[in-house]
């Protein structure tokens, strides 16, 4: 139970917010800034190194966020709206203040009132930090999700955790990547609203009895328990132009007042603050891995804390608006699980509905499952999270006995639809037997669920066909697709203004929210006037990118070169050494004088590789030693350039897209689920050099194959070839590899290091390598030869740009959202007048 309630104030709802709407003019902001600055932060004179103006510009715009928030809310609770709760245990929001500027139309006039004394609202945008709550593509996902549901009035609320320390940043020493805390923090969030009255408590440890209820039905309890506080802070979400905000709230663990007390009585002040930064310890950090499971107790409490203090709060709203009767939950929510990550949720909710509000498995089984939706991020088995039975008996008991009676249950289903089959039973018992038996989250998030969905076609297809078969033969009619999109007002509108406005005027403004309306840009395709302006738009984003590139690196870079880029997290199936492979045989033709047919070229690499991925780290040394070499040989002068982009993260992709124009996505097919990047590099008119894997499927369908670099096997050569794929074969077959690889081999890259190329090399020489990147070498570098023809006939590229972002409209967010809506939640848009 929360702490305190509004109610306990005893005095019912008093409405506040009755004074007359703030005026959006630039007199009006001006005179906001300045008292903020002045009154409520006491400051005197503006320091360009402190963070106060900044904040002093939030909270001008914050008010004005604040009045649209509150009629959003009046707006729900009066319409009684069914709602999603998205469950994310990332949410990479980035930067916040120019996206608030652009939805609430207020970014010129806040610039003119800053011009009025001085300053640059430019400079103001710089000041922020990003808001790093994320690991990569699934934690951008759903803040792009958020800024579209907002956009399209849908009564989304975004669920998810705040991190005291967010991704972690990368600084690299001697070509190493050295980890260091993101303090995001410390000098204040002035977007967060902290709603403590709507705090929760979360159960942990302690045991179960069973009891014997009046009406003689036996009946749980989860007890002895140490509990947490679950304590909400709220980030306005605001739609585009729309008067709408949405929110998002980041549950903050704290320790519950009763329990320090009570170990304060037994006379240990020490265990109580000891105690004390257990429970804080539980939003301490963001997991910086991506794509493996590794299973830490810590992890497994941040996923049950998020589930439960969400669901709590679901059922505190939903108790609100229809008093004790939770028959009706299932009509006014739906939770989307983002990856397994929260699938806990399914037990959790079982558990509140059974324990708490006194409903029967069956009722509490249907209002579950008709309530919960999971969408999959990955194929990677490796990935699969799993959680040992022996960690959830000693964390979560009660949610262990309601997963083995899920699956008890669901075992009772098999047998029937499949009479004596054994063997399928154990392949889709939510629990792996053995010597460690396991819980498997996504069999719980596929059983507790109405809808499973993949995140591009392809990931779909291979679902179906191979990680879920079994399930997608119980229950064909839960799986389905929805592709990745991305937001148009963050990836073309906010981060590359020169090429919107170049747009804008010939086709108007609407794209904004219509992304569809691009394609009218195909008009524009063969226009010389047209064309030459969208070369300078790319010419002047890659001088502000090469800018920031010198002043993190020191390299200069000359923004002649075609710029190749791949930014992304560091992963072997992302195929990083596949692009170092080609820079080196780039520089080894140059190098022997065969170089005469390529175009200047400045490779661009960056990403962070998760801190226990030994294999990811090294492949950042091996790309900064070969750039050392590169970047350094005379010879390779206004030619060939190699970079590291350090400390990659939403901000630096905001510069690095609209600049790039070769966008690289050379997956090993049928490893990354969609891809989002590649979107909006497409957006930006940047043509893709890429597998069939992922998305990518999906961007050439659209953009059309001449426009589009296509290499490497698909996934049916991939499984055709693995049994006697012999990479040793493949390089001695081809001189240009095996002089590659010589150099590698001849410590040419690592003259004072040896050994240090050697873990990555043998990856790729080893018959058993799963990415099988020599097979896609050659491949590789034809297709890199053909985008390399392509780019010297000028007017071909830039045609080509231009139809890459011309039809780039279905990768919008705003589809992916109108489609989630749909075909899983199926809500009502809000209406602000209130009916
Ligand atoms: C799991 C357990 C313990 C610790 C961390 C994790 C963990 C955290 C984050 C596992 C995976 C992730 C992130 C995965 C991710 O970003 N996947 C990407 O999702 C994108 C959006 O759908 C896709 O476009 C990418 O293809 C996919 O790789």
């Amino acid at each position: 139970m929360p702490a305190r309630t509004d109610e306990s104030v005893g005095i019912g709802d008093i409405e506040l917010l009755q004074a007359p709407e703030l005026w959006m003019t630039s007199d009006a902001i001006l005179r906001d800034i300045t008292h903020y600055f002045g009154r409520m932060l006491g400051r005197r004179t503006i320091r360009t190194q402190s963070p106060y103006l900044y904040q002093a510009v939030v909270f001008a715009v914050r008010d004005r966020l604040m009045e649209r928030w509150g009629k959003t809310r009046m707006a729900m609770e009066r319409n009684d709206y069914r709602r999603a709760s998205y469950l994310s245990l990332e949410f990479l929001m980035g930067r916040l203040l120019r996206n608030a500027q652009i939805s609430l139309g207020i970014e010129e006039n806040t610039a003119e009132a800053l011009n009025r004394i001085g300053l640059d609202l430019e400079d103001v945008y710089q000041r922020e930090l990003d808001t790093g709550l994320g690991n990569g593509g699934l934690g951008r996902l759903a803040a792009c999700f958020l800024d579209s549901c907002a956009t399209l009035s849908l009564p989304v609320v975004g669920y998810g955790m705040r991190y005291k320390y967010g991704m972690f940043h990368q600084r690299i020493e001697n070509g190493f990547q050295v980890e260091h805390p993101d303090p995001w923090l410390r000098e204040g969030f002035p977007w967060e609203v902290e709603r403590y009255e709507f705090a929760q408590t979360i159960k942990f440890g302690g045991r179960t009895t069973s009891y014997t209820d009046a009406k003689g039905g036996t009946r749980f309890e989860w007890i002895d328990t140490d509990d947490v506080l679950a304590i909400p802070f709220d980030v306005p979400v605001p739609g585009y132009r729309n008067e709408i905000v949405n929110s998002l709230r980041l549950w903050s663990a704290s320790s519950t007042d009763e329990f320090n007390l009570q170990e304060f009585n037994a006379g240990s002040y020490a265990d109580a603050v000891a105690t004390k930064y257990e429970a804080e310890n539980i939003t301490m950090v963001l997991y910086p891995d991506d794509a493996t499971y590794d299973g830490q107790v810590l992890r497994l409490k941040q996923q049950y804390f998020l589930a439960s203090a969400s669901l709590q709060d679901m059922l505190r709203y939903h108790t609100q608006q229809h008093g004790d009767d939770v028959s009706k939950f299932a009509e006014k929510n739906v939770v989307q699980l983002n990856d397994t990550h929260p699938a806990i949720a399914v037990a959790e909710l079982m558990r509140l509905l059974i324990d708490e509000f006194y409903i029967s498995w069956d009722e509490a089984w249907a209002i579950t499952r008709k309530t919960m939706a999971y969408t999959n991020h990955t194929l990677l088995p490796e990935a699969l999270e799993m959680w040992p039975v022996s960690m959830l008996r000693q964390l979560l008991p009660r949610i262990l006995d309601i997963i083995y009676e899920i699956d008890a249950r669901f075992i009772e289903e098999i047998s029937q639809r499949w009479p004596g089959d054994k063997a399928r039973i154990q392949r889709m018992s939510l629990i792996q037997k053995g010597h460690t038996p396991m819980v498997r989250m996504a069999y719980l998030a596929i059983a507790g669920s109405f809808s499973v969905n993949g995140v591009a076609k392809l990931h779909s297809e291979l679902l179906v066909d191979g990680l879920f078969r079994d399930f997608a033969e119980l229950w064909p009619e839960k799986f389905n697709n929805k592709t990745n999109g991305v937001t148009q007002r963050r990836w073309l509108a906010a981060c590359n203004p020169p090429l919107s406005r170049l747009i804008s005027n010939a086709i108007g403004d609407s794209w904004t929210t219509d992304l569809e309306q691009l394609r009218r840009l195909e008009d524009f395709a063969d226009d010389e006037s047209f064309a030459a302006a969208w070369r300078e738009v790319k010419i002047a984003n890659k001088q502000r990118l090469g800018k920031n590139i010198q002043e993190k690196t020191g390299l200069p870079i000359d923004t002649d070169l075609l710029f190749d880029v791949q930014v992304k997290r560091i992963h072997e199936y992302k195929r990083q050494l596949l692009n170092v492979l080609h820079a080196i045989h780039l520089y080894d033709r140059i190098r022997r004088g065969d170089g005469d047919e390529l175009v200047p070229r400045t490779i661009i690499i960056g990403g962070k590789a998760a801190p226990g991925y030994a294999m990811a780290k090294n492949v950042i040394k091996v790309i900064h030693n070969v750039a050392s070499v590169i970047n350094t040989d005379p010879a390779m002068q206004g030619r060939l350039q190699l970079v590291f982009y350090p400390d990659y993260n939403v901000s630096a992709m905001e510069l690095i897209c609209p600049a790039a124009e070769l966008s690289e996505q050379i997956s090993t097919a049928g490893k990354e689920a969609s891809g989002t990047g590649n979107m909006k590099f497409m957006m930006n008119g940047a043509i893709t050099i890429g597998t069939l894997d992922g998305a990518n499927v999906e961007i050439r369908q659209a953009v059309g194959e001449d426009n589009f670099f296509l290499f490497g096997l698909t996934v049916e050569e991939i499984n055709e070839l693995r049994e006697r794929y012999n990479p040793q074969s493949i390089i001695e077959a081809d001189e240009d590899f095996a002089r590659v690889v010589q150099l590698l081999q001849s410590g040419h890259f690592n003259r004072a290091e040896p050994g240090i190329m050697d873990a990555a090399l043998q990856s790729i020489l080893e018959p058993a390598d799963p990415w099988m990147t020599a097979a896609d070498f050659r491949p590789f570098v034809d297709a890199q030869l053909a985008a390399n023809t392509a780019y010297k006939d000028r007017a071909r590229w830039t045609r080509m740009s231009i139809l890459n972002t011309a039809r780039s409209g279905i990768f919008s967010t705003d589809r992916t959202m109108r489609e989630y809506n749909a075909e899983i939640w199926q809500l009502e848009p809000i209406e602000l007048d209130v009916k």
